[in-house]
Order: C-alpha cells, then sequence, then structure tokens
C-alpha cells in the first residue's frame, strides 16, 4: 500500500481546497482530471457541500452552473458538457441539441441522485445566504416535479432510475440481473478505461439502453410503457427524499409553500416502507416485479429521513454494523455487502468504500443522534484519505486507493469532515 508522509488536519485541508481549485474549469468542477473531464451532477452536489464553509462564492457557482444544463422538463442531467473534451459517451451519442426541452449547452440525457436541494440547504446552513437560496429554489421545485410526474413508474411515490448511471453506483450488483435480462448486446466501443471499469458486454448494455431512451426521444411515456429497465432504488429515493425535507425547510426563504414538500417527503417515506423494506432496504425492479435481494451501500439511503420509525432504523443500522459491513473491514463502509457472492473489494461499486457514501451516512447517523457510528463513519473516512488521498475509491481491508487520482467529492467531503 502507498504511504504518504503524515499531513495534520490544516495541511490535509489546504491540499483538498488545491485539488478543488485544479478541477475548476472556469465553468465547474470536474470530478478528476483526465477521466471524467465535465461536469456531473451528483458530484458537482458533494462538491457544493465541502464548498460551503471554505468558498461559498465557488459553491454557488458550481450549482448555478450545474442546473444551466436542466432541460425545460424539470430534469437535471447527469453530465453537462460544457468543454469539448472528448468523452464517451459524449454530446454525439446522447443528441441533446436535437431535443426541444433540453438547454443550449450540451448534457446527458439521464438524470442522477437528487441531492441538489440538500447541497442548497447546506449552503445556506453555513451561509445564511437567503437571496442565493430563493434564486436557485425554483429549478429544485421543477427537478422534484420531474421526477414526481416522469419518474414514478411504479405509481406508488418513488422515482425510478431507467439506468445504472442514474444510480451514480453503475456496476454495483444491484444492477446485474436487471442488466443480465436485456438482449446481448455487441457494439464493440473501446474505451480502454472503461472497460478496466466494466467488463465489455456491461458496458455495450450501459450504451444500448442509452441509446433506446434516447431514440424514443427521451419521452416518459416510452419510459412508462416500454423502456426495460426501470428500479426503485432506496438510495436514489433516500437522497431524494431528504431534498424534499431541505425544501420544505427553504421554502419560507423563497416564499413558496413548504406543504406540498413535507408531503412529497411522506409520500416517499412510506413507498419506502410498503415496496422496498424486507429485513433491510432493497432494490425494487419493476420489469420483473421483484425486490434485488443484494444488499449494498444503497441499502441505508433511507436512513437520511429523520422520520425513519426506529424498529426500521435500528434493524438497518445493526445491518451496518455486523460483520456484513462495517463490522469486518478495517475502513468504512464497503459499497457491498461482504458475504454476497459478487463482493468485489477490487472493483469501483462492488466492494470498495467511497468518501460520498460514508458522508452520507455520516449525516444518517447525525439525523439520528447516532454519535459514535457518526464519529466512527468520520475519523475512519479520514484515515482513508490521511493515508491514500483523494482517490476515487478505497479498498475496504486496507485502506489503499483505487481508481482516480485527485478526485473532486473526496477532497470536497474531507474538508467537511474537518470542520
Ligand atoms: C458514469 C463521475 C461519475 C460518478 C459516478 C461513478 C462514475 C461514470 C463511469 O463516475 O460514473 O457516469 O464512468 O462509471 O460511478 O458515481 O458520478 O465521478
Amino acid at each position: 500500500m502507498e504511504a504518504r508522509p503524515a499531513v495534520d488536519d490544516a495541511a490535509l485541508g489546504r491540499e483538498a481546497l488545491a485539488v478543488l481549485e485544479a478541477n475548476w474549469t472556469g465553468t465547474g468542477t470536474v470530478p478528476a482530471p483526465g477521466l471524467y473531464p465535465h461536469q456531473w451532477s451528483w458530484d458537482s452536489a458533494f462538491v457544493v457541500i465541502g464548498l460551503a464553509r471554505h468558498r461559498p462564492d465557488r459553491a454557488r457557482d458550481e450549482l448555478l452552473s450545474l442546473l444551466g444544463g436542466q432541460w425545460a422538463t424539470g430534469m437535471v442531467p447527469h453530465i453537462v458538457f460544457h468543454t469539448r473534451e472528448a468523452y464517451f459517451p459524449g454530446p454525439s451519442v446522447w443528441r441533446s441539441q436535437e431535443h426541444e426541452a433540453a438547454p443550449h449547452v450540451l448534457t446527458s440525457g439521464l438524470t442522477s441522485p437528487p441531492l441538489h436541494a440538500l447541497a442548497l440547504w447546506w449552503l445556506y446552513r453555513h451561509t445564511g445566504d437567503a437571496a442565493f437560496v430563493r434564486q436557485a429554489f425554483p429549478a429544485l421545485e421543477a427537478q422534484h416535479a420531474y421526477l414526481a410526474s416522469a419518474r414514478d413508474l411504479g405509481g406508488a411515490g418513488l422515482a425510478a432510475i431507467v439506468h445504472p448511471w442514474e444510480s451514480g453506483m453503475d456496476d454495483s450488483p444491484a444492477w446485474d440481473q436487471p442488466l443480465a435480462a436485456l438482449p446481448m448486446i455487441k457494439y464493440g466501443y473501446r474505451n480502454v478505461e472503461l472497460e478496466e471499469r466494466h467488463p465489455d458486454s456491461d458496458h455495450d448494455r450501459y450504451v444500448w439502453l442509452a441509446m433506446r431512451y434516447r431514440d424514443a426521444g427521451y419521452s416518459a411515456e416510452y419510459l412508462r410503457d416500454e423502456h426495460p429497465f426501470a428500479i426503485e432504488d432506496p438510495m436514489f429515493n433516500g437522497i431524494w427524499l431528504a431534498s424534499c425535507q431541505a425544501m420544505a425547510e427553504l421554502a419560507p426563504l423563497a416564499r413558496a409553500d413548504p406543504v406540498p414538500h413535507a408531503e412529497q417527503a411522506e409520500r416517499i417515506r412510506q413507498a419506502l416502507l410498503d415496496r422496498l423494506w424486507d429485513g433491510c432496504f432493497y432494490a425494487r425492479d419493476l420489469r420483473a416485479g421483484r425486490l434485488i435481494r443484494v444488499c449494498t451501500v444503497g441499502a441505508f439511503g433511507p436512513l437520511l429521513d429523520p422520520g425513519l420509525p426506529s424498529d426500521r432504523l435500528h434493524a438497518a443500522v445493526e445491518v451496518l454494523e455486523s460483520a456484513r459491513f462495517m463490522g469486518a473491514t478495517g475502513y468504512p463502509v464497503p459499497s457491498c455487502e461482504i458475504r454476497a457472492a459478487e463482493f468485489d473489494r477490487t472493483r469501483y461499486w462492488r466492494g470498495p468504500s467511497w468518501v460520498n457514501t460514508n458522508w452520507l451516512l455520516r449525516r444518517a447517523a447525525a439525523v439520528h443522534s447516532l454519535d459514535q457510528l457518526g464519529q466512527q463513519l468520520t475519523n475512519g473516512t479520514l484515515r482513508l484519505v490521511r493515508q491514500a488521498g483523494f482517490r476515487e475509491c478505497f479498498d475496504p481491508f486496507d485502506g489503499s486507493g483505487r481508481g482516480c487520482r485527485d478526485f473532486s467529492w473526496s477532497a470536497a467531503l474531507t474538508l467537511d469532515l474537518l470542520a
């Protein structure tokens, strides 16, 4: 494992700010130099959270720049292409410019976990900038209205993801079964970096799914009636619920009605409990009509809800602290339970620990006053970045770094953990 010279908190904070400075393009923060040369949606929300105390000006620019990619439907895309840097799949695959609802800036056609209202709330909490809340609020209201209308494919109050990329956890074992049910596609697109991340067949299926949606004109009716991948994910919906609660709290500042946002949060809570709970939260495959019984870090998304009934909270925390997750590894929190056949400590969302999910779980611990758990998550995460740097993800057993270096959300959330 790579050794780094010991750094104190102040030096670590300076390093984190330097990474974010280097990854700022003048319009937005790229997730990492090289592999990810554009603005990714939930990455940006994490950057806003991390910069809230230190660079509120930059945090505001980051959020507005991302929201500049919002479609007239309210959809906030998972990638905004501010530059011409090559990336696959890039603008020529998504062809957003051919869609009447798309903005001038080029974007992908998919969305991503709706963390943005929680990020705005975080920024307000640290700056008290009500004018900015008023400015950003309508776009986030539209984002939530889009999810409620175009993505409630199960009709019960949850938003469905229609592509693994929309989960932010693209190669999670939770998507193995629904992907395997798709036809075997062979495009033979070659991208060495992506091939290291995903087996060929998965990548071809990712592209095929995206192109089917595109060719159907990114239509909500097509998603409802035909699209073969539709999943209610507990992390996506747990984040959405937390963002609805954030909207309810911010609404008075924006001279808006908090009630619809609070009601939306309650609908999501009820649907999470009714549809995704069976001893822990699982994703539901709407096309196969069943739960996907592999327990991943996504299972803990609903813990972000302060109103989660205490029996479910305690049962879920027991799983989190057990030898299935944190109890068995030296570092928090493996992205898949380690006893699952699919667990792989070396491959992205199939085992490694991530700073962003650790941060979300630490937030969940804070809303439930689980102080010891929160401290364990904070200390373990800081230990990872101190030892291995701001890597994309980490081996949960020995803490060694994996994926990209100088990864923006690892740096941004470190700033928050140090505060
Ligand atoms: C596909 C940018 C993104 C993150 C996701 C992470 C990864 C892309 C990929 O990188 O996804 O969008 O190439 O696998 O899984 O969470 O937003 O950092």
